[in-house]
């Protein structure tokens, strides 16, 4: 297999994770996003939205980070990343979702830069709209884990999921920014310690990339 991606993108971040989890061997090619690689023509002609990651599995060129873990997850189902119950799986999904769908987009490189130029914000205003949906996004996972009982050592359970998956990027955008507060999420923080001692997470890290600066 083959992964587009850049050590930084946390959405592949979140696909290096399940592969390594699924012990599944890739290649990775660096679409350096600060150089806007993702505009290279060629990579278009594989993923047209201009976003990584893109993952290459025999010719079958999958795109958007959650699909590509659920299409590993349905091809590789060892060890499973969502639970065998449909409500646990909803909440697995729910909680993934809070990241992916919630939080991300709204933070991403794009659209903080769209904030800078062409609305002229600064970098002071641009930083606020950052940790603003980050807060937002955190105050309601930190009551969705702390609040119910389902949550363990790690996000469901004892077992890492699709919602640790999308979890740990994201903590890990935020400890790169230390006007950041992580204090008032004690289990998001407990969860991201438990699942960075696993080599699958560790592996993963953006350091730990060959196109890390
Ligand atoms: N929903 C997409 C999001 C992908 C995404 O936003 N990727 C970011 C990096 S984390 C990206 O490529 N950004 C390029 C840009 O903002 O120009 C997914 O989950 O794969």
């Amino acid at each position: 297999m083959k992964l587009w991606g850049y050590f930084r993108s946390s959405a592949a971040f979140r696909v290096r994770i399940a592969l390594n989890l699924k012990r599944l061997s890739y290649e990775q090619a660096s679409i350096h996003l600060r150089k806007n690689e993702q505009g290279r023509p060629d990579f278009l002609a594989l993923q047209p939205q201009g976003l990584v990651p893109a993952l290459d599995d025999d010719g079958d060129v999958l795109i958007q980070s959650m699909a590509i873990i659920e299409y590993l997850d349905e091809t590789h189902p060892t060890p499973p990343l969502l639970p065998g119950h449909p409500v646990d799986r909803a909440r697995v999904r729910a909680l993934a979702q809070a990241v992916a769908c919630d939080i991300h987009p709204i933070d991403n490189l794009r659209v903080l830069r769209y904030l800078a130029k062409p609305l002229g914000h600064d970098e002071t205003v641009v930083e606020a709209w950052y940790n603003h949906w980050i807060k937002l996004g955190f105050d309601g996972i930190e009551r969705l884990l702390a609040d119910d009982e389902r949550t363990g050592t790690f996000c469901h359970g004892e077992t890492p999921s699709l919602a640790d998956i999308c979890l740990v990027p994201q903590v890990y955008n935020e400890k790169r920014y230390p006007s950041f507060d992580m204090a008032p999420y004690p289990t998001i923080r407990r969860v991201f310690d438990a699942c960075m001692k696993l080599d699958a997470f560790d592996a993963a890290r953006p350091e730990k990339q060959p196109d890390a600066e």
